[in-house]
C-alpha cells in the first residue's frame, strides 16, 4: 500500500496570536514541518490557550486538505450486541439471554442496505455462537444486494476473536472477507493502548500489540483501515499522547490508515466518570491529534459522540471529516449519546457551511463524489 506518511504539504504562512509562551516552540515546529514529541503534546493539553491551539491545528489541517470537510452517506450496522467481553466502558454489550440482547438475521441485516448509501460500517459484539461463516455470508449478501456500497467492517478486536473462537487467523479471515467484498476496516477496538488502562477496563480484549499487528496485516493486504482513541474516562494525557505516537509509528511503517477518530467516552450507565468530558477537552483532543498525527490525512469530528455543536466547532480545530449520515447507530446511543440518530445529507452540508468550510461528499475510501462550493 502506498505510504501516506509524506503528506503533500505546501508552505503556508500566517500570523497567530499566542498568549501561552509554552506553545511558541510548538508553533515553530509545526511551521517547519517538524515532528512533535510527547512533551509537545503534553504542553498542548496542559495549555489554556484554546484559541491558539485551534489556530495551530487549523493551519496544519489547511496544509493537507485546505478548507474541505468530508462526509459520506453511510449507515452503521451493529448486527448483534451479544458479546463475550465485559469492557467496563461499554453500554452496548449484553450477555446471551439478558434483557435487550439481540442478534439480527440476514433479512434484518440487509434492511440496512439501500441505494442511497456509499458506505456501510459494520461493528458488533463478539457473539459466542455466530460462526465465522455467518460474517462472510453477511459481507457477501450485502455486496450482492448493492455492489456499489463499500463495506467497512469489523474491528481488529472482532478479527482477533475469529482466531480465538474459530481458529481462523487474521491473514485468513481478512483474505476471505476481502474476497467476499470487504473493502476497509473501521478503527474501533483500540480504546487506549496503555497497559494500565487495558488491565483496568478491558481485560481479555486484543491488546495494543495485537491491535497493531492486525491493522498492519490488513494494510499489507491492501485493506486500508481507520484508527481511534477512546478518551475522557480514566486515561491521562501521557497515555493519550503515547497512543497517538504509536499510531503515528504504524502509519510510518505501512501508510494504511485513512482517518483517525477521537471517540469521546459516553458515560451512559457505565459511569466511569460522573460527567462528559467538557467541550474544551474535545476540541483540544481533535487539535492535538491533528498535530501529533502529521502523517494521517483525515481527522474526524464524530458528531454522534461529540454532539453536533462541538463537532461543528471541531471543524475549526483541525478536523476535516464529519463521518456520515450514520442511520441506525447503536453503540453510542446505548450509552445515551445526546445527538440524534441520524442527520440528513442536507443538514450535513449546512453544518459544514456554517463552520465556514467547503463540504465534500466522499466515498468510504475518500474518493471525492461532489464538492458543494
Ligand atoms: O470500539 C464503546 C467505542 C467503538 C463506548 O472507523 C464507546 O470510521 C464511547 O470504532 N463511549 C466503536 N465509545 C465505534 C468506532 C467508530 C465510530 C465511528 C467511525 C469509525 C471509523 C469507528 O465505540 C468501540 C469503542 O471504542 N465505545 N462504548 C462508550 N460508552
Amino acid at each position: 500500500m502506498a505510504s501516506l506518511h509524506k503528506l503533500a504539504q505546501p508552505n503556508l504562512s500566517i500570523e497567530i496570536n499566542i498568549t501561552d509562551k509554552n506553545l511558541f516552540a510548538v508553533w515553530d515546529k509545526v511551521q517547519n514541518h517538524e515532528r512533535l514529541t510527547m512533551s509537545d503534546g503534553i504542553k498542548l493539553f496542559e495549555s489554556d490557550d484554546l484559541s491558539a491551539i485551534g489556530r495551530i491545528a487549523d493551519f496544519a489541517k489547511k496544509r493537507v486538505t485546505g478548507d474541505k470537510v468530508y462526509f459520506v452517506l453511510n449507515r452503521q450496522l451493529n448486527p448483534t450486541n451479544i458479546c463475550v467481553l465485559s469492557c467496563k466502558f461499554c453500554d452496548f454489550a449484553k450477555k446471551p439471554g439478558e434483557e435487550g440482547a439481540y442478534a439480527m438475521n440476514m433479512e434484518e441485516i440487509l434492511d440496512h442496505v439501500d441505494d442511497e448509501i456509499h458506505e456501510i460500517h459494520i461493528v458488533g459484539g463478539h457473539h459466542p455462537k455466530w460462526p465465522f461463516e455467518y460474517y462472510v455470508e453477511m459481507v457477501r449478501e450485502i455486496h450482492k444486494k448493492n455492489p456499489s456500497v463499500q463495506i467497512k467492517g469489523f474491528t481488529a478486536s472482532e478479527i482477533d476473536y475469529f482466531q480465538r473462537r474459530w481458529k481462523v487467523p487474521p491473514e485468513e479471515s481478512l483474505a476471505i472477507l476481502k474476497e467476499a467484498g470487504l473493502q476497509s476496516m473501521p478503527g474501533g477496538g483500540a480504546e487506549v493502548f496503555s497497559s494500565r488502562v487495558h488491565k483496568m477496563l478491558l481485560p481479555g480484549k486484543a491488546n495494543a500489540d495485537r491491535w497493531a499487528d492486525i491493522h498492519k496485516i490488513a494494510h499489507n493486504m491492501g485493506i486500508p483501515t481507520n484508527c481511534t482513541l477512546l478518551y475522557g474516562h480514566v486515561e491521562n494525557y501521557e497515555e493519550r499522547i503515547d497512543h497517538l505516537i504509536r499510531l503515528r509509528e504504524i502509519q510510518d511503517e505501512t501508510g494504511g490508515f485513512l482517518a483517525f477518530i477521537p471517540l469521546e467516552y459516553q458515560i451512559g450507565m457505565t459511569k466511569l466518570r460522573p460527567r462528559h468530558t467538557p467541550p474544551m477537552d474535545d476540541l483540544k483532543m481533535i487539535s492535538v491529534a491533528r498535530l501529533m498525527l502529521d502523517n494521517i490525512k483525515y481527522v474526524k469530528a464524530y458528531w454522534v459522540m461529540l454532539g453536533e455543536a462541538t463537532a461543528s466547532i471541531g471543524l475549526n480545530f483541525g478536523a476535516n471529516d464529519l463521518d456520515g449520515t450514520i442511520g441506525k447507530e447503536r453503540i453510542a446511543h446505548a450509552a445515551l449519546a445526546e445527538s440524534p440518530a441520524g442527520v440528513a445529507k442536507a443538514k450535513m452540508v449546512a453544518s459544514i457551511k456554517e463552520a465556514r468550510r467547503i463540504p465534500v461528499e466522499r466515498d468510504a475510501l475518500y474518493n471525492e463524489i461532489k464538492v458543494y462550493e
